[in-house]
């Protein structure tokens, strides 16, 4: 299957608060060069860059003022003399009167974030749009390929840095700005996909997705994910989660016990497939975050790397084309392997 990617990640590398100081992201460039590595290594496909997108592909799933703010939080932040990442301090939690965007980029910070994972630097929102454009190139390269014989089950992959799924219509957190898979799953119903299936893997629940679709009947999310009683983003992702309004039953969380195998973890992928299948989906679109494997250095899964394999064959087995997304996974050594083989796995 087609690969694209973009060099410009390499224009961002945030901090974060680990165990209460701040360090480099886990969320680093290598990330993405080692999985870059791999599917070069492992003969998968053809490799390409991205193309880049108009905005409007952008404000047609995040909020214009929110994208506003990530294009000009960096300026705003150095205006006022400071020259490290930006990081929001104060947020508008339940029971704070002002609900609206404050002047201050202080303010505007915690306005337009879920949490302190989401650093903005000097090159943040050159690599951020640029992942926005690897995952809609390879949208476009799924849609525009001939759809050929046999399963149906054809695929393509979005080598996406940074990530996206916690990014909601207005909010970033969890390393993620712009939502690269919501993004791609809006443009395939503009060009004319009915159904279309966000089915998200990455050890963490996507709420960000979650949050975009969440009153539509047409893009159904599904989301196997750490339980958020004990994982984060611990606000979101119980399966009481439904949808609203005319998205009632079109949202199917699945949260999972700390420590979940291989064993306990494929009855209920099996079981999110078939939801899937039942939408009616015509096109797929998988967050794949490959941070449910046993060496994750902040997720608590214990997928091996053959299981990634497994992952690939069953998701081919719904027979639908495929956009992978890609997400989550820290333990770099391993990422381009659990990556790849996901993917060997569904090419069969
Ligand atoms: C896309 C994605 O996978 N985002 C994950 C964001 C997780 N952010 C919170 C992680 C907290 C980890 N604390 C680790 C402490 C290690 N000693
Ligand atoms: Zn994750």
């Amino acid at each position: 299957m087609l690969t694209v990617h973009s060099p410009a990640h390499h224009l961002h590398h945030g901090v974060e608060l680990k165990d209460g100081t701040v360090k480099p992201s886990f969320e680093s460039p290598d990330r993405a060069d080692t999985v870059l590595a791999r599917v070069r290594a492992s003969g998968l496909g053809p490799v390409a860059e991205a193309i880049a997108q108009p905005r409007e592909a952008l404000t047609d799933v995040h909020a214009p003022r929110y994208v506003d703010f990530l294009e000009t939080a960096w300026a705003q932040w150095t205006a006022t003399g400071r020259q490290h990442d930006a990081l929001p301090l104060v947020w508008p939690v339940r029971g704070l009167p002002v609900t609206d965007e404050p002047q201050h980029i202080d303010g505007k910070l915690g306005f337009y974030a879920m949490d302190a994972g989401a650093p903005i630097g000097a090159g943040t929102w050159a690599a951020v749009r640029a992942s926005a454009d690897v995952a809609l190139t390879a949208l476009d390269a799924l849609l525009d390929a001939p759809a050929g014989t046999g399963t149906g089950a054809r695929g393509s992959f979005a080598l996406c840095r940074p990530p996206g799924h916690h990014a909601a219509r207005a909010y970033a957190g969890g390393y993620c700005y712009l939502n690269n898979a919501a993004i791609a799953a809006q443009r395939a119903v503009r060009r004319g996909a009915r159904r279309v299936a966000v089915l998200d893997v990455d050890f963490h629940h996507g709420n960000g997705t979650q949050d975009i679709f969440y009153e539509r009947a047409d893009v159904l999310f599904a989301s196997l994910h750490g339980d958020p009683a004990r994982c984060y983003p611990y606000f979101a992702g119980q399966a009481g989660e439904t949808g609203a309004g005319a998205g009632l039953g079109f949202n199917a969380n699945y949260p999972l016990p700390w420590g979940t195998d291989w064993a306990a973890y494929v009855p209920v992928l099996d079981e999110a497939l078939r939801r899937i299948r039942a939408h009616g989906t015509e096109l797929l679109v998988v967050s794949l975050g490959v941070d449910t494997f046993e060496g994750d250095p902040i997720s608590h899964f214990r997928l091996r790397s053959e299981d990634f394999l497994r992952l690939g064959e069953r998701i081919a087995a719904a027979g639908l084309p495929t956009l992978f997304v890609m997400e989550g996974g820290y333990m770099v050594d391993e990422i381009g392997l659990n990556a790849v083989n996901t993917l060997l796995g569904f090419e069969g």
